[in-house]
């Protein structure tokens, strides 16, 4: 039974894929702050599969190091890492940014995921086998306006992947990116600081995808074989044809 660690699983990407990877048999260590979600979907999950709950902040490097390395022996040994946690905060112009959002989204989406990994990788090293996933996004690949802090974070895990890819190159460890295009999740209701109809707005009058695609084609990424290493990814809905072309009927 191979055993996958995401963060993030309380909501959205990472609750879909922890779904997913539990009806595929996976042992699961599921990551995130709210407690009250993980001890639920613990309860969900844990009838068919042994589940670990590890509740952390990704920005507290001495939490994270302490919760994973502190995993119990059933756990340790860890074959696919997802670096899923990570929200926007805000979406204003670069000149009226608000400096606290701009700190969220940099330590969380770019130096949270670099925690977890640096916390994750040297067990994948020392059994010279590992698949890491990092969640990236469109907003990773073009900016759009008013996306400029966000994007900046979205670009460093696309760096940050090519960079895992290329050090990590001979260890037996696979590193790819997935990068959703518009998702119906709690992203927005973050983004917006709980302004639902706002959120609900970027959604509204075309098909957004859904976790659960996201969560399938994650589970499709990490069951190639062996020699099969998909790089990066990008998936959008078919409504979407960049950050800024979106076909709407309303
Ligand atoms: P959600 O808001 O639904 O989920 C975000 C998850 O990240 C939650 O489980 C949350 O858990 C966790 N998280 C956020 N901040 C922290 C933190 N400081 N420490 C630990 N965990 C944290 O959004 P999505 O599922 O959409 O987002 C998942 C990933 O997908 C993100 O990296 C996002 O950038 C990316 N993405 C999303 C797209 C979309 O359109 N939705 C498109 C492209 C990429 P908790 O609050 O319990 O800590
Ligand atoms: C999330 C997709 O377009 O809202 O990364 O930035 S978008």
């Amino acid at each position: 039974m191979k055993t996958a660690l995401i963060t993030g699983a309380t909501s959205g990407i990472g609750r879909a894929t922890a779904l997913r990877f539990a009806a595929e048999g996976f042992k699961l260590i599921l990551c995130g702050r709210r407690t009250a979600r993980l001890e639920d979907l613990k309860q969900k999950l844990a009838v068919e599969n042994p589940v670990h709950i590890l509740n952390f902040d990704v920005r507290n490097k001495d939490e994270v190091f302490k919760k994973i390395g502190g995993l119990p022996e059933q756990f340790r040994d860890i074959d696919v890492l997802i670096n899923n946690a990570g929200n926007a905060h805000g979406l204003d112009p670069i000149q009226s940014g608000n400096v606290d959002d701009w700190d969220a989204m940099l330590d969380i989406n770019v130096k949270g995921l670099l925690y977890v990994s640096k916390a994750v990788i040297p067990g994948m090293i020392e059994k010279a086998s590992g698949h890491i996933i990092n969640i990236g996004s469109t907003a990773g690949k073009e900016v759009y306006p008013n996306g400029n802090v966000y994007c900046a974070s979205k670009y460093a895990v696309d760096a940050l992947n090519q960079g895992m890819r290329i050090d990590l190159n001979g260890k037996g460890i696979r590193v790819g990116a997935v990068n959703p295009g518009l998702t119906q999740t709690e992203f927005s209701d973050v983004r917006f600081k709980g302004d639902s109809d706002k959120a609900k707005k970027v959604y509204q009058g075309f098909m957004a995808l859904k976790p659960e695609d996201i969560a399938d084609i994650i589970h499709f990424v990490v069951t190639r074989p062996y020699h099969i290493n998909i790089a990066d990814l990008t998936v959008m809905p078919t409504a979407q044809a960049n950050s800024t072309t979106i076909s709407r009927n309303n």
